[in-house]
């Protein structure tokens, strides 16, 4: 094999358009790009294109910059050409490309094809996707879609062409924008992530379509937003809450003549919102840079209810401020509001940490999912009798499952390790809800 030799690509013949600008570079130096891969995009008044490589190679270097204004003729890039069969220019295809202007007409009538549209022959080696060529661009688009991005503040990067062979289409930008503005995230398939085969069921046998409802389906969003936008760790741990029930049901007359119903949830949130006075950071919100965090001077918490639409979560105001009969009595109220869907916006709204309580179904523990921005959340299981060493022997204790969900980026393991103990020191010991207030 011949020793690589360096070539030059210059900015092709781009007719009466001077000065035009380097909007993108679609490769790096040490990149390989195939004979006309994308190397950079250049933008006049009125037309953006791609310049393509008119060799096979190695980018050795890249002479232009982003924002460099260039004319026909200024040096792009050297690139290292390995073998001179498939090394040589390929066509005059830089000294031929058609005026800006008419590129990208022309790109773009062909870009706009319906993904369904017959395609008569493969892709020509121009429209060869950079992905597959040069390795480094994921993006496979023509100029004005290119532009349109720009000027929606799209990043192509995330996107799913549905053009010939993966090519992303205006239409594509469109639909992203569409999804981002009417439910603040994207659907199925977009930000990168592959989408899911949509799948013909009934070819396996009868099936029936079962449309959720609208709470359910902007839960459904809430969730993958939050489940793709938090990192999520979670952590178990146990708290000894027999003394607890004891009070508890001690209650039960009490309650009984105040029309309260007393569960546990009422202490967990109490205890929920002293500890976090000791864990300050978990009742707070990352900032929009992810380089720091808006600690909350108050104690909103929202607590998970399970209605016939789906799930909602209504938010207790100041609950650091409220003792446990004011709790029992909001939580019965809210959960009325949220099952008969008469809950108000404020009442959704501001919560700093949720609680979700699984407690009356069963389980011993659950992975919930963190309700960003906040950045933890609990999951309750149910309670159980198990046998627990006292030092001399074991002893039937009520125990209760705590499942701590937390944004690992704003928490570290051993504070959200630290919550959950401190949290279940403090339902094995009510009398430590008094302290530090
Ligand atoms: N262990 C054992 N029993 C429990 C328990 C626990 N951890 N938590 C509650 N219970 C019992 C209660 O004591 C009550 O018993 P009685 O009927 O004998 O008095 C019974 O379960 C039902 O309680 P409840 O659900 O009416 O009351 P709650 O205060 O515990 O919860 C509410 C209220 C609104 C949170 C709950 O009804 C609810 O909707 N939970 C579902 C939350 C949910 O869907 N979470 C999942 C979200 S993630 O997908």
């Amino acid at each position: 094999m011949s020793a690589p030799q360096a070539r030059e690509v210059l900015i092709p013949n781009i007719g009466d358009a001077e000065d035009v600008e380097v909007i993108e570079l679609c490769v790096q130096p040490g990149d390989t790009v195939a004979v006309d891969g994308a190397l950079i995009v250049i933008e006049s008044d009125k037309a953006s294109m791609e310049v393509p490589s008119p060799y096979a190679g190695t980018v050795r270097e890249l002479s232009v910059a982003l924002g460099d204004s260039v004319t026909t003729g200024r040096l792009i890039a050297v690139l290292d050409v390995e073998d001179a069969a498939t090394g040589e220019p390929a066509a005059p295809a830089a000294k031929a490309s058609p005026p800006a202007a008419q590129r990208a007409e022309g790109e773009d009538a062909a870009n706009e094809r319906p993904p369904a549209a017959p395609e008569p022959v493969p892709a020509p080696a121009a429209a060869a996707s950079p992905a597959e060529t040069s390795g480094t661009p994921k993006v496979y688009a023509g100029p004005a879609t290119r532009r349109l991005a720009r000027e929606l503040g799209v990043d192509l990067a995330g996107l799913r062409g549905s053009g010939v062979a993966g090519r992303i289409v205006k239409d594509d930008v469109k639909a992203f924008v569409k999804a981002a503005m009417t439910d603040g995230g994207t659907p199925s398939g977009g930000g990168g992530i592959p989408a899911l085969p949509n799948i013909d069921f009934a070819k396996f046998g009868p099936t029936e379509a079962l449309p959720l409802p609208r709470v359910g389906v902007r839960g459904a969003r809430n969730l993958h937003r939050s489940w793709l936008n938090v990192v999520h760790v979670t952590q178990h741990d146990e708290a000894d809450v027999t003394e607890l029930e004891g009070f508890r049901k001690s209650l039960a007359a009490e309650a009984a003549a105040r029309g309260v119903k007393l569960t546990l949830l009422p202490f967990i949130l109490k205890a929920c919102a002293t500890n976090l006075k000791s864990f300050p950071r978990l009742n707070a919100s990352l900032n929009a840079a992810v380089d720091g965090l808006i600690l909350k001077h108050h104690w909103h918490i929202g607590f998970a209810v399970d209605t016939e639409d789906g799930l909602v979560v209504p938010v207790i105001r100041d609950v650091d401020q409220k003792g446990v009969w004011a709790l029992a009595q909001e939580i019965a109220e809210l959960s009325e509001l949220a099952r008969t869907r008469a809950l108000k916006p404020d009442q959704l709204q501001g919560g700093t940490f949720t609680v979700s309580s699984l407690g009356r179904v069963g389980g011993t523990g659950f992975t919930p999912i963190v309700n960003a921005p906040e950045v933890g959340i609990l999951g309750v299981g149910r309670l159980a009798t198990k046998p627990l060493w006292d030092g001399a022997a074991f002893q039937p204790r009520a125990v209760l499952p705590l499942s701590l969900s937390y944004d690992h980026r704003a928490i570290n393991g051993v504070e959200g390790g630290n919550f959950v103990v401190g949290l279940a020191q403090m339902l094995g010991d009510v009398r430590r809800l008094t302290l530090d207030q």
